[in-house]
């Protein structure tokens, strides 16, 4: 009937299939997730949460929403959970809510090093309902704990926030919960400690790196990442009062009736994050990352290197070119990635020092370690020379990315 969708649509699919996603917070659901998320449920008001709904009918999508959760709470070890958020924002809109009042103070990482905008820009709520001071990374561009404590003692924050959207190591949650918990002792204040976990949602899920649930009042995440699910988001607590806080927070201070389709799809890809298929899939995503980042610097680059499902390029002292020209030029042979700023970036973010790449996606369509080393090789030939043969570059884009999964087809 709608010609021009469908259009769009097939555009679209071709274009995914065509070429290399290696944008670090992209993934691909499973046909399973895609067919929940397009399912009758999208029909259905359920204003409230199982039980205590504000529509007749809801008996169906009460089912749903407790199985969610039920699959949400084991995939993460956590007493609570609210699957309702429809992203990531509203997730950490809600959250904040849940433990503050509006003019206290969050203490979170300096936004050019790795944060989120939810996590104190002052183009988002967050800066304009709450007061921000940042901690930056160490000089090695890590965190450094011991500034963290520096700073929570100097700040006094309300809330210590973790969680970042481009910081390529590991987190050592139980560290910073320590820091938190000295600090309330010492003070005799009440410091929250919060962690966004949107990036590394898939890693936690696979059991690949410290769980922050068991750290954390109150953990964020979006589903559509590295968790694989539907565009959405969550929030976990294993705190009974912050429990119901939370949910009045989602409904009804911030949101009206839940997605039950999402909801469904959200469902299924608890289910999948649980199997040991997703482990081996995480093993993969962890493989890919560190060969193409390394394969990059056995080429001369400069990566930050990786512990997790992305790495940030330097491409100024790579190839002395800006993130932007790199994300241009890599888009013209069918790579896509983000521009990003990098630590110590001199530049705005406009322009940016470097580019941000993830191969969460990649792998999901098959990506091998020796593929994900030619695309090292590839982004290196696209971008070390000022007139790179772009259309023999992008020819060898299409056969790698022909020879993956279709993503209209992926099965779990
Ligand atoms: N936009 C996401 C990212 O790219 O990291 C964060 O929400």
């Amino acid at each position: 009937m709608d010609k021009e969708i469908f259009e769009l649509e097939r555009r679209e699919l071709e274009r995914q299939n065509g070429g290399i996603e290696l944008i670090a917070s992209e993934n691909y659901p499973s046909k399973s997730v895609r067919l929940a998320a397009g399912s009758i449920f999208t029909a259905k008001y359920a204003e409230g949460y199982p039980g205590r709904r504000y529509y007749g009918g809801c008996e169906i999508v009460d089912e749903l929403e407790n199985l969610a959760i039920e699959r949400c709470k084991a995939l993460f070890g956590v007493a609570f959970a609210n699957v309702q958020p429809h992203s990531g924002s509203q997730a950490n809109f809600a959250a904040y809510r849940s433990m503050l009042n509006a003019g206290d103070k969050i203490l979170s990482l300096t936004l050019n090093d790795g944060g989120h905008l939810t996590h104190g820009s002052s183009v988002s709520f967050s800066a304009n309902t709450y007061a921000f001071a940042f901690y930056p990374l160490g000089e090695d561009g890590r965190l450094d704990y011991g500034i963290i404590r520096e700073k929570i003692f100097e700040e006094k924050p309300k809330l210590l926030l973790a969680g970042y959207s481009a910081y390529p190591f590991d987190i050592d949650f139980a560290k910073m919960r320590a820091i938190v918990d000295e600090y309330n002792a010492a003070t005799g204040s009440s410091c929250f400690f919060m962690v966004d976990m949107a990036h590394i949602a898939g890693q936690v899920a696979a059991k690949k790196c410290q769980n922050p649930c068991d750290y954390a009042d109150v953990v964020t995440s979006t589903t559509h990442k590295t968790l694989r699910g539907p565009r959405g988001g969550l929030i976990l607590t294993n705190r009974a009062d912050l429990a119901k806080k939370i949910d009045s927070a989602v409904f009804p201070y911030s949101q009206g009736g839940p997605l039950e389709h999402i909801i469904a799809a959200k469902a299924v890809a608890f289910k999948e994050a649980s199997t040991e298929g997703f482990k081996k899939y995480y093993d993969h995503v962890l493989e890919n990352t560190k060969a193409c980042s390394d394969e990059l610097v056995r080429l001369g680059c400069k990566s930050s290197g990786t512990e997790n499902h992305l790495f940030l390029l330097d491409t100024i002292a790579s190839f002395g070119i800006n993130g932007l020209e790199a994300q241009t030029r890599l888009g013209q042979v069918g790579i896509t990635v983000n521009k990003n700023m990098i630590h110590g970036d001199q530049l705005s973010p406009k322009y940016t020092s470097g580019i941000r790449v993830g191969f969460a996606a990649a792998t999901s369509r098959g990506c091998t370690k020796e593929q994900a080393e030619e695309i090292g090789r590839l982004i290196y030939d696209a971008l070390s020379s000022p007139n790179p043969d772009l259309d023999a570059i992008k020819e060898r884009v299409s056969h790698l990315a022909g020879s993956w999964l279709n993503i209209a087809e992926l099965e779990y």
